[in-house]
């Protein structure tokens, strides 16, 4: 298959804000004496901030209103993005610039299929703030991933059809999402094991090779 687009999902694949997202969610787990670790930390990746909070929630005793819920996600958006502060260049790795460059000869269209609302402040901190064709990011979906939305959006944005893109995800409800979008896929890290999957990949390199 030739491909006219790639949509990126953005972290655990373009870079790895994963490390804050989990910091500001332990201080606030701790803050409010809920049990949280890494394990359950896996299953945030991809999934939006609210449906994040109430998957930290299932460990507390305590019910916690709408209201309640709203200023523990803000307490943690504000300290996720003081961490965010501290990313540069530097964290955009040769791998992950070389490919999308290799990419960009090969004359595809590249776009940003996220979660996040974060995304265009993640982009501008890594040196990528023009460097996609189109970005849909956690702003303009109402609906996140398993559903398709987001990249839908993505591949609307660029002027394809979602059978003309490759989505690359490193989360397991990524796939679901390309897969019920009727996209092919590329998996990185867990979602290599999706057995959905249309190209498991070993590392972001090797995406060079298959499209
Ligand atoms: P925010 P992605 C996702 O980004 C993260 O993997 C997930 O952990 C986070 O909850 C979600 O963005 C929303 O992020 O709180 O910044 O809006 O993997 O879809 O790029
Ligand atoms: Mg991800």
């Amino acid at each position: 298959m030739v491909y006219k687009g790639v949509i990126f999902d953005l972290d655990g694949v373009i870079c790895f804000t994963d490390r804050y997202h989990y910091q500001a969610w332990k201080e606030m787990a701790d803050d409010i004496g809920v049990y949280f670790d890494e394990k359950i930390n896996n299953r945030l990746r991809g999934v939006s901030r609210m449906a994040s909070l109430d998957i930290i929630l299932e460990r507390s005793e305590k019910q916690y209103t709408k209201e309640e819920k709203e200023r523990l996600a803000e307490w943690k958006n504000d300290r996720y993005r003081e961490l965010l502060g501290k990313m540069t260049t530097e964290d955009l790795s040769e791998e992950v610039k070389t490919t999308l460059e290799k990419l960009k000869e090969k004359n595809l269209k590249l776009a940003i299929g996220s979660s996040s609302k974060n995304a265009k402040l993640i982009l501008s901190r890594i040196g990528l703030a023009d460097y996609f064709d189109a970005i849909s990011d956690g702003t303009n979906i109402t609906h996140s991933k398993p559903d398709p939305e987001v990249f839908l959006k993505a591949a609307e944005y660029l002027g394809f059809e979602p059978g003309e893109c490759l989505v690359v995800e490193d989360a397991l409800a990524g796939i679901d999402a390309a897969v019920a979008g009727g996209f092919a896929s590329a998996g990185i890290g867990e979602a290599a094991t999706h057995k959905k999957v249309t190209y498991p990949l070993k590392n972001f390199s090797e995406l060079a090779e298959v499209v």
